[in-house]
C-alpha cells in the first residue's frame, strides 16, 4: 500500500481554483457549492447543522493540500516523527481554530456576510470532541497544535471514543450526566480510513516452542479479536503548510469474525460478539484523576496502543525498512501511564512476529520511549491486578515478568543486599494482592521521564520515583506544560488579539508569544489601561449575558470583579476553600450591610467523577449557597454565585477572556502543573494561588508583586503532615472559621435539612486531606488584598497588562521546543504554504 494517508497526487497549484482558494469570491463559491453537493440543500431549505457541514467541508478542503504535501515531504524525507500515545484528546471545536490556523477567519467573516449568513451561529453549532476528561486531555491538544505549529512531524495516536465526555447539566443543584453523542450528525473534520485497519487480540494462552536454528519462539493463541479502524483528523499549524495527523482509532468486529459464528447457526452469538468489539471504544472513563481499575479500561490501553504501534511497524516497514533503525525513525511519547503496556506490546511486536533477540528488541524499545508523569496522587497511580493481567494478556504478562527479573538484576548489582528496595522498585507490587506498577513499567521502559512543571518534577525525584532517581539521574527531565495561544487568546478573546496586535506587531506574537514583553513599557499608559479594561469589560458583558440566558443568574460586569474557579471538581483543587471564603463575605455583609465592598461574582465550572460523593456534593453546595446569596436583597447588590453548568472547551472560552481573577488554589503539592491557570492569565486575570503546580512559575514570571499568594509551601504541608495534622485545632481556634463552617450544616442553604452538607464539614474538621482549614486565615487575608487592589482601576489594570506581558513561557510552542531539544532530539521539518 501507498505510504502518505492521502492521495499522492499533488493538484497543480492553480491559486484560485475554487475549492481551495482563499479569497472571498472562492470561499463564497465554495460555500455554496458544498451546501448543495455535501449537504444536498441550498439555502432556503438549510438547517443550521447545514450551514455549519457547508463552513466545516470548505475549510477542510483548505487544510488537504497542505496535508498531502505534508504527507510526501515528511515520507520521502523519512523524518523523525513525534508519535504521542494519548488515551484522551480534549479537543474543543474545530472550526474557528481552523480558520485562525488558515489565516482566513477576517475573509471568511466578511464572504459570510455576503452571504448573509450568521457567522457566529454557524460557530455555535459545532458539538465539540470531548474525548479527554481534563487537563491531561486538554494538554494532548494543545500539543498537537504546536507540534504542527513549530512544524515538526507527529502523529497523535488515541482512541476514537463514541461517546465523549458526560454533558453536565445542574438539576436543583445536582448534577446530572447526559451522555455525550458528538457523532450523532456526522464528523466532518475526520476521514476515515477503513483500510487502515489493525487486529487487536485478548485472552487465550502462549505456547513456547524453538524454531530450526534453536531460538526460542512463542506463540500467543488469543480467544478474541476485534479490529481496530484508523479515523484520522488533519492538524494544520499556525501560518504553516505543516499539517499533521490526529490517528484515532475505532474497535469493529472483524469482518470475517461473525460469519464462524453465523455458519454454526449462532446468528445472536454472532450479534453479541460484533457488539463486545464495539464495546472497547464505545465511552471514555469519566475519572480525572483516581483509577478505575475496570476489565475495559485495559482493554481499552491496550486496544489502542496495540494499533498504534503496528500502523508504526507499518510505516517504517513501507518507508525506511529494517526494523533496527526504528527508533530513529519514531520517538513515542506516553501521555502519563495509559498508554504504558506499549512497552510490552513493542517488545512482543518486535520478538514474535519479527523474530528479533532480546537485547536488540530491549535496545529499540527503551530508545522508542519516553514518559510524562501528570500526578502524584497515590490514588491515581495505575496499578493492574496480575490476575487480570494474566487473562487478558498473558503474553505480555510474561514479557513484563522478564523485563522485571533482568531490571531487579541490575538493581541487586547496584545495591547489595538491599532488598527492600528491590521490592520497592519492583514492577510487581507484592503487599496484599499482586498487581502491576504501571508507572514502573513506563520508567523501565523509557529513555526519559518528565514532570509537567518544576516543583512536581522535583517532587516526583524525592517521592514516587525516588528510588529510580538514584539509579539514573539523568534520565529526570521537566518539561513544564504550556497552553495554545491560538486557541486561547486568539479564537477565544479576539478583541485582546487585536489589541495586542497593536502593540506587538501583527501575527508576531501569534507564533512567538515572547513578543508579548512589548506591552510591558505600555503598562502604566493610561491611554492603554482604559482600552484594556474596555476589552475585559465586553468579555465580562458577553459571559453575563452568555449565563443570564443559560441558568438565569444575572452578574454586573462593570461593578462587579469576575472571581473565577473553572476546573474539575476535586478536593485537592480545594472549590470548598473558596465557598468558605464567600460564607464569611456573605456574614460580614448580614453583620454591616453598609460595609463598602468591592462587588464581586463568584463564578464557579467543572465537572465531578459521577462517582465521586464528596465532588458531587461540593457542586450541591456552591449552587445552594449561590440560591441563597442571589435571593437575599441585603447583599446580591455586593456579591452574587454563578455555576456554570457543562464546563467543557467551548465554555471555557468564554470563562477565561471574562476574569478579572484566577482562583488556584490547590494544596501546595498535590496540583502537578494546572494549565487554567495559565489561560486565565494569558487573559488579564490576576491569580490568587498557592505554591503549587506551575503557579510558582508564572508567578516568578509575572513578579511577586503581580500574583495574589497565600498559603502553606509543599514543605510545610509536608513537615505538617508528618508533625500529625489536627483540623479540629483550627476549627476551634478560629471563631470565624467554626462560624462559616457551621453556617454549612445550620441549615440556611438546604432549605432546613441539617445532613445534607454533614459529611463535608464532618470530613473537613476531622481529616481534612487537603488542609482547607490550614490555609483558610491566610485565603482571607489575600482576598482583602485583592479587594484592595481591585479599588485601585489603575494600579490592578498595570499587574493585569504585565501579567499577559510576561506569559511568553507559558505557550505550548515553548514546551514542545523544549521536547524537541531536551529529550525527543527532533528537527523541525518546515513546509511552506
Ligand atoms: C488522570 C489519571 C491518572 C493519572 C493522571 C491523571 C491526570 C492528571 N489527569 N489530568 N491530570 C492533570 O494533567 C495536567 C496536564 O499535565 C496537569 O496540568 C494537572 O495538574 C493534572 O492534574
Amino acid at each position: 500500500a501507498p505510504e502518505t494517508e492521502a492521495p499522492t497526487e499533488v493538484p497543480a497549484a492553480t491559486p484560485e481554483h475554487t475549492r481551495t482558494g482563499m479569497s472571498k469570491a472562492s470561499l463564497k463559491q465554495a460555500y455554496i457549492d458544498n451546501l448543495f453537493y455535501i449537504q444536498g440543500r441550498f439555502r432556503e431549505v438549510a438547517t443550521p447543522h447545514d450551514l455549519y457541514m457547508a463552513a466545516a467541508f470548505t475549510v477542510r478542503d483548505r487544510m488537504l493540500d497542505r496535508w498531502v504535501k505534508s504527507a510526501q515531504v515528511y515520507k520521502t524525507s523519512h523524518a523523525r516523527t513525534v508519535c504521542y500515545l494519548s488515551a484522551e484528546y480534549l479537543l474543543g471545536p474545530h472550526l474557528a481554530n481552523n480558520l485562525v490556523n488558515l489565516g482566513i477567519s477576517e475573509v471568511a467573516r466578511r464572504a459570510g456576510e455576503e452571504l448573509d449568513l450568521d457567522f457566529e451561529a454557524i460557530l455555535e453549532e459545532e458539538e465539540e470532541p470531548g474525548l479527554g476528561n481534563g487537563g491531561l486531555g486538554r494538554l494532548a491538544a494543545c500539543y498537537m497544535d504546536s507540534l504542527a505549529t513549530v512544524q515538526i512531524p507527529a502523529i497523535g495516536y488515541g482512541i476514537r471514543y463514541e461517546f465523549g465526555i458526560f454533558d453536565q447539566d445542574i438539576q436543583n443543584g445536582w448534577q446530572v450526566e447526559r451522555s455525550d453523542t458528538w457523532l450523532r450528525n456526522g464528523n466532518p473534520w475526520e476521514i476515515p480510513r477503513p483500510k487502515i485497519s489493525f487486529p487487536v487480540r485478548y485472552g487465550g494462552h502462549t505456547e513456547h516452542s524453538r524454531d530450526q536454528a534453536g531460538r526460542s519462539r512463542v506463540r500467543w493463541v488469543a480467544d478474541m479479536v476485534v479490529s481496530g479502524v484508523a479515523f484520522d483528523t488533519p492538524v494544520l499549524g499556525y501560518g504553516v503548510g505543516n499539517v499533521n495527523l490526529l490517528r484515532l482509532w475505532k474497535a469493529e468486529a472483524p469482518e470475517s469474525f461473525d460469519f464462524q459464528v453465523f455458519n454454526v447457526g449462532d446468528y445472536y452469538g454472532a450479534v453479541h460478539a460484533k457488539i463486545e468489539a464495539e464495546t472497547i471504544s464505545k465511552v471514555l472513563y469519566p475519572n480525572d484523576e483516581p483509577e478505575a481499575g475496570k476489565e475495559l479500561r485495559l482493554k481499552q490501553q491496550y486496544f489502542f496502543v496495540s494499533c498504534s504501534i503496528q500502523d508504526m511497524i507499518r510505516l517504517h516497514l513501507n518507508t525506511v525498512g529494517p526494523l533496527e533503525t526504528f527508533h530513529e525513525k519514531f520517538v513515542a511519547q506516553l501521555n502519563d501511564t495509559h498508554p504504558a503496556i506499549a512497552v510490552a506490546e513493542l517488545m512482543r511486536l518486535l520478538m514474535d512476529d519479527h523474530a528479533m533477540p532480546w537485547d536488540a528488541a530491549w535496545d529499540i524499545t527503551r530508545n522508542t520511549f519516553c514518559y510524562t508523569n501528570h500526578t502524584l496522587l497515590p490514588e491515581a497511580l495505575e496499578t493492574w491486578s496480575v490476575a487480570l493481567f494474566e487473562r487478558l494478556l498473558p503474553r505480555h504478562l510474561e514479557i513484563i515478568y522478564e523485563i522485571n527479573r533482568r531490571f531487579l538484576d541490575t538493581v541487586r548489582v547496584r545495591y547489595l543486599g538491599d532488598e527492600a528496595r528491590v521490592a520497592r522498585m519492583s514492577l510487581i507490587d507484592e503487599t496484599g494482592g499482586r498487581r502491576i506498577r504501571m508507572a514502573h513499567l513506563a520508567v523501565v521502559g523509557s529513555r526519559a521521564v518528565n514532570g509537567v512543571a518544576a516543583l512536581h518534577s522535583e517532587l516526583i525525584k524525592t517521592t514516587i520515583l525516588k528510588d529510580f532517581y538514584e539509579m539514573s539521574p539523568e534520565r529526570f527531565h521537566n518539561v513544564t506544560n504550556g497552553v495554545t495561544p491560538r486557541r486561547f487568546i486568539v479564537v477565544s478573546n479576539p478583541r485582546l488579539a487585536e489589541l495586542i496586535t497593536e502593540f506587538c506587531g501583527h501575527d508576531r506574537w501569534i507564533r512567538d508569544l515572547d513578543c508579548l514583553r512589548d506591552l510591558e513599557e505600555h503598562a502604566e499608559d493610561p491611554a492603554l489601561q482604559a482600552r484594556w479594561r474596555e476589552v475585559k469589560t465586553a468579555a465580562k458583558q458577553d459571559l453575563a449575558l452568555w449565563l443570564s440566558q443559560h441558568g438565569g443568574v444575572v452578574l454586573d460586569p462593570q461593578t462587579m470583579m469576575f472571581d473565577i474557579q473553572a476546573k474539575r471538581m476535586h478536593e485537592y483543587k480545594r472549590q470548598h476553600l473558596n465557598v468558605l471564603h464567600i460564607i464569611r463575605v456573605y456574614q460580614r455583609l448580614k453583620q454591616n450591610p453598609n460595609l463598602g465592598m468591592v462587588p464581586r461574582a463568584f463564578i464557579f465550572g467543572g465537572k465531578a467523577a459521577p462517582g465521586y460523593y464528596m465532588a458531587k456534593l461540593m457542586i450541591k453546595l456552591i449552587n445552594s449557597v449561590a440560591e441563597v446569596i442571589n435571593n437575599d436583597p441585603q447583599v446580591n447588590g455586593f456579591i452574587r454565585v454563578a455555576f456554570m453548568a457543562d464546563f467543557n472547551v467551548k465554555n471555557g472560552q468564554r470563562l477565561y477572556p471574562a476574569a478579572d481573577l484566577s482562583e488556584q488554589i490547590s494544596l501546595a503539592g498535590k496540583e502537578a502543573s494546572g494549565t487554567g491557570n495559565m489561560k486565565f492569565s494569558m487573559n488579564g486575570a490576576l491569580t490568587v494561588g498557592t505554591l503549587d503546580g506551575a503557579n510558582i512559575e508564572i508567578r516568578d514570571e509575572v513578579g511577586a508583586e503581580n500574583f495574589f499568594l497565600f498559603g502553606m509551601t509543599a514543605e510545610e504541608v509536608r513537615r505538617k503532615q508528618a508533625e500529625g495534622y489536627r483540623p479540629w485545632d483550627y476549627y476551634h481556634g478560629d471563631d470565624e472559621l467554626r462560624s462559616d463552617i457551621d453556617l454549612v450544616t445550620s441549615g440556611l442553604f438546604s432549605h432546613g435539612d441539617t445532613n445534607l452538607f454533614r459529611p463535608l464539614a464532618d470530613h473537613l474538621i476531622n481529616q481534612d486531606p487537603f488542609m482547607v482549614l490550614a490555609d483558610y486565615r491566610a485565603y482571607l487575608n489575600c482576598q482583602d488584598r485583592i479587594s484592595e487592589v481591585y479599588d485601585r482601576p489603575a494600579e490592578w489594570d498595570r499587574m493585569s497588562i504585565l501579567n499577559v506581558a510576561r506569559m511568553g513561557k507559558f505557550s505550548s510552542d515553548r514546551s514542545i521546543r523544549d521536547y524537541a531539544e531536551r529529550i525527543w532530539g527532533i528537527e523541525p521539518k518546515p513546509i511552506g504554504i
